[in-house]
Formats: structure tokens, C-alpha cells, sequence
């Protein structure tokens, strides 16, 4: 069998940086030969995004601004994404937000706006996405998303987004039930913490990643790489008979008491 992604498209949206995890998928999906679609939420990171994609030898990608919030701006974002390349095989949303004030503190002083705005971006963007690029997965495909354990239990100061991602979970279960009639599988990745620049304002961040040097199975934290090889797995024929799964690229964290 064959695991190219050669004469695949994929869209990957969330990159901001070369830190982030979306970036480490798209090098991942690239490595295995797949033509990519870059989305990001504002213009002031298309120059990034497109300088970035630039080192990537002989990639010839595409640049959309998606701020999923609105849905307008998916649906034209999918609408152009036809017009310009028609068929997709796949898509990684790596995309969450929460107001700073509610990734600190008690859960339960959570704002009704906080509490709003964290699940509009990270968990109803996954069911707005996927509509959008269903009908543009003529051949069957893969859509993936990026959780944390936060979302099963919970984790100091997660609060808001861990409520989030809970959602976001078992948004991911319900869509794999309406898409696989249409060979779109669903699936979701679990990554152990990871300096980004989403992770950059959290306090002690340094202590959260030495926790998981030190108790974690393999006793070292995990890479945007291999968040990347595994989202690689998923959007490929190799997860062929997979869906609705959570996979955890923890170092193992998660079957710990
Ligand atoms: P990054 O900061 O690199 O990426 C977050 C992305 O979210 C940014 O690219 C940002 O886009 C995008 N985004 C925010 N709001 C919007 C919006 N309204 N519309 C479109 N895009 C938006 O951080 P990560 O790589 O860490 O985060 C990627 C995913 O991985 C998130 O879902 C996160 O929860 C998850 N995750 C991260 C872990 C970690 O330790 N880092 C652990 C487990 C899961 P833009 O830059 O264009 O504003
Ligand atoms: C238990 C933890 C540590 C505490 C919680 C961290 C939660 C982070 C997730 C959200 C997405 C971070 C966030 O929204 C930051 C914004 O308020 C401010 N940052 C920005 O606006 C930057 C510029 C943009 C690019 O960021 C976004 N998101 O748009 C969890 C950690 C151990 C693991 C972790 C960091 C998980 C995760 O989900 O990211």
C-alpha cells in the first residue's frame, strides 16, 4: 500500500508562528509529498505564514485569511478554496482562544462572554469548518483536530478551555457520525504540552513541562514533529478504519492516576 500524499491537498489552519503545532503538521504533511492550503485568522500574519511556507522546497501553497468566528468567512474561504484547486483530501484545526483572565483563578468566576467566546473559537469552529469542507472532500478525507487532556480532567488553570475542549471532544465524536457516511473521518490529537505562542502568557509554563520530564512513561515532553507524524497518520490511508478517536501524543501523561 501506498502512504504518499502526493496529489493531496490539505488545509491547514492555525499557524502563527514556527513554533506552533499546526506548523509541525504542515512540514509533516509535506515531507509525504501533499500540497497545502494555509488559513490564518488576521492579515498581519499572512506575511509570516507566507514566508514561512516559502522554506518548504517546492511547495506550491495557497494563502486564505479565515477568522472563523464568522461564518461568512468560511464559507468563503471553502467557496474560493474550490474555485481554486476544486478537490481537498483533508484539513488540521489547530485553532483555540480564551480571554487571559479566564486561564487563571477559579473556574467558577468565569464570565458568560469569556465563557462564550472560548467555545465560539474552539469548539463551534470545528462543526462551521467541517461544513464548509465536506463537499470539497469529493474523494473521502480526513479532518483533524487539536485537544488536551484538560478537556477529560481537570488541570489548574485550564478553566474555561478546558470546558472547551470537552465540547470540542465530543463535537469531533458527533461529526465523525455524520461525515463518515461521506468517507470524511474525524479524529482528534491530545498533545502534551508544548511551548507555543499560545502557551507563551502561562504562567510557569517551565514548571508544567519539567512535571512531565519527570513523572511522564517516555520522562520527556512531546515535539510539534511528532504531533506532526501523528496527524500525518491520521490524514492518511494508514487510519483507514479510524474515526471518532482521541490520540494522545503525551509521552504517555494521560494513563496516569
Ligand atoms: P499557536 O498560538 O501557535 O496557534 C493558535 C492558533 O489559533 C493561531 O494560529 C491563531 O491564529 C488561531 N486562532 C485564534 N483565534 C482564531 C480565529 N478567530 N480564527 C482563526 N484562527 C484563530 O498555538 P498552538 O500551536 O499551541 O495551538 C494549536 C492548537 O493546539 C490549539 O487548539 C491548542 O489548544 C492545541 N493544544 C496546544 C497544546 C500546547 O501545549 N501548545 C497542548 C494541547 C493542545 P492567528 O495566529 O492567525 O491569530
Ligand atoms: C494547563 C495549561 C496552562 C494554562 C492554560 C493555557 C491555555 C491555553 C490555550 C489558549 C488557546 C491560549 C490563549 O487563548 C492565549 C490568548 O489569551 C492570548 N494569546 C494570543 O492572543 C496569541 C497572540 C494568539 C496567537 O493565541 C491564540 N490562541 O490565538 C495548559 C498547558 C499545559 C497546555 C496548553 C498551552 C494547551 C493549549 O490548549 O494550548
Amino acid at each position: 500500500m501506498n502512504f504518499s500524499l502526493e496529489g493531496r491537498t490539505y488545509v491547514i489552519m492555525g499557524v502563527a508562528n514556527k513554533r506552533s503545532i499546526a506548523w509541525g503538521i504542515a512540514t509533516s504533511l509535506h515531507a509525504a509529498g501533499a500540497r497545502l492550503i494555509f488559513t490564518y485568522a488576521n492579515e498581519r500574519f499572512e506575511k509570516p505564514v507566507r514566508d514561512l511556507a516559502a522554506t518548504l522546497d517546492g511547495q506550491d501553497a495557497l494563502f486564505y485569511q479565515c477568522d472563523v468566528t464568522s461564518d461568512e468567512a468560511v464559507q468563503t474561504t471553502f467557496d474560493q478554496i474550490k474555485e481554486d484547486v476544486g478537490t481537498i483530501h483533508g484539513l488540521a484545526h489547530c485553532i483555540a482562544f480564551a480571554q487571559k483572565e479566564d486561564l487563571k483563578g477559579d473556574f467558577v468566576d468565569t464570565s458568560r462572554d469569556g465563557y462564550l467566546l472560548a467555545h465560539n473559537i474552539s469548539a463551534y469552529s470545528l462543526v462551521a469548518v467541517s461544513r464548509a469542507a465536506q463537499p470539497l472532500m469529493t474523494e473521502g478525507g480526513g479532518i483533524v483536530t487539536l485537544t488536551y487532556l484538560g478537556g477529560e480532567r481537570v488541570v489548574k488553570n485550564y478553566n474555561v478551555m478546558g470546558v472547551a475542549k470537552a465540547s470540542l471532544d465530543a463535537t469531533m465524536k458527533y461529526l465523525a457520525n455524520d461525515l463518515g457516511q461521506h468517507g470524511v473521518r474525524v479524529n482528534a490529537i491530545s498533545a502534551g504540552p508544548i511551548r507555543t505562542l499560545s502557551a507563551k502568557g502561562v504562567g510557569d509554563f517551565n514548571a508544567i513541562l519539567k512535571n512531565i520530564e519527570e513523572k511522564a512513561p517516555l520522562r520527556r515532553t512531546v515535539t510539534q514533529e511528532e504531533v506532526g507524524d501523528t496527524a500525518y497518520y491520521l490524514l492518511s490511508n494508514l487510519s483507514r478504519g479510524v474515526t471518532g478517536e482521541i490520540i494522545h501524543v503525551d509521552s504517555g501523561y494521560s494513563i496516569l492516576g
